[in-house]
């Protein structure tokens, strides 16, 4: 890594984004401001988590979203207080968010950036106390600033992505987020307000001994799927499943291993979204020295044709991703 980018651990998430932008003698400003908008309702969303048990906001809200999915208290609350950030900060002309059904258009045409966002991920672990996260990607538009900002916006493949991060709120609460500089993960000192460098320059191990899936699908798991999770267990590795991706992800990023959601009867296409999940979480696994696919494709090079799609998703180490690959393309060549 260049010399000039490293930074030490402690260093505030503002002092990191501005020191970076200078590395770029052209840069405006305008995707600094967007990330530290991204953290300030970061901050708001952790702090009403923390106190969601106190302040009645657990629990269902009521309504489905759009993908006929029970919408919790915090998924509303979360969805809200990032698009209100983005809005408010002027940088943005149009978000997709899961919980939302269209695009929303921020009103600020002149806005260079898209932002795609699942304001509140594994909503489900809420009301348990598990750690939960939220997941952004960050675009350039296609379109004329000024224009109104169109459907190839904001279908735009994950190679696109100028930017993409995570915050896991969790035991402690982490942003992490790459732009396409490598990944740098921050903590939350509740006490100060700020969030410090303390995970510089993240790489993932090239292997790991860690599996996250969901194995009560496995029965109509593609055999491929089926006969990785016999591997992982001939090998002894750890199955671990939280049910909240980013705290799998996150958990396997710096310990090593492979995050799987194959194509179930429940969820043929797999129940991750593409444009909320897959990619950001593409982008940074890579920028870390991983590997992101659908089975048979990189995530960051498919071509998106709806909002709200699904993808399944394979992520994490790099070899134990291609194994799951290798398994996969094995069984496709017995039926074909
Ligand atoms: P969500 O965005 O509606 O919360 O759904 C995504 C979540 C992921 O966080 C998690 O990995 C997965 O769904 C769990 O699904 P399942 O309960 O089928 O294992
Ligand atoms: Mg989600």
């Amino acid at each position: 890594m260049n010399d000039k980018l490293a930074l030490p651990v402690g260093t505030t998430l503002d002092r990191f984004i501005m020191r970076k932008q200078e590395e770029f003698p052209y840069a405006t400003g305008e995707l600094s401001q967007l990330l530290r908008d991204i953290a300030l309702a970061a901050k708001i969303v952790n702090k009403e988590i923390n106190r969601a048990g106190l302040i009645g906001v657990t629990g269902a809200f009521g309504n489905q979203n759009v993908q006929g999915e029970e919408q919790q208290k915090l998924d509303v609350i979360a969805n809200i207080r990032f698009i209100r950030a983005l809005r408010n900060g002027g940088e943005v002309c149009a978000i997709l968010s899961e919980e939302e059904d269209d695009i929303i258009l921020t009103g600020n045409s002149k806005g260079k950036y898209i932002v795609a966002i699942d304001p509140m991920d594994g909503s489900s672990n809420i009301d348990v106390n598990v750690s939960i996260g939220t997941i952004f990607s960050i675009y350039r538009r296609i379109s004329e600033p000024g224009d109104e900002s169109t459907e190839a916006d904001c279908l735009q493949r994950g190679t696109c992505q100028v930017a993409a991060g995570y915050v896991v709120y969790g035991s402690s609460t982490m942003l992490v987020y790459t732009t396409g500089h490598g990944v740098n993960g921050f903590t939350y000192d509740v006490s100060l307000g700020e969030f410090f460098l303390s995970n510089p320059n993240i790489v993932t191990p090239k292997t790991g001994t860690i599996y996250s899936c969901n194995e009560g699908g496995v029965n109509s798991f593609p055999e491929g799927y089926k006969k990785y999770l016999e591997y992982c267990k001939e090998k002894s590795y750890s199955g671990r499943y939280i049910g909240s991706l980013v705290a799998d992800f996150h958990r396997n990023l710096l310990k090593g291993g492979v995050y799987l959601y194959p194509p179930t009867a429940k969820a043929p296409k797999g129940k991750l979204r593409l444009m909320y999940e897959g990619n950001a979480l593409a982008f940074i696994i890579e920028q870390a020295g991983g590997r992101a696919t659908d089975g048979s494709r990189r995530i960051m090079e498919i071509q998106p044709t709806e909002l709200h799609q699904r993808c399944p998703l394979i992520i994490g180490s790099e070899e134990m991703v291609k194994k799951v690959e290798e398994l996969l393309a094995a069984e496709k060549a017995v039926v074909a």
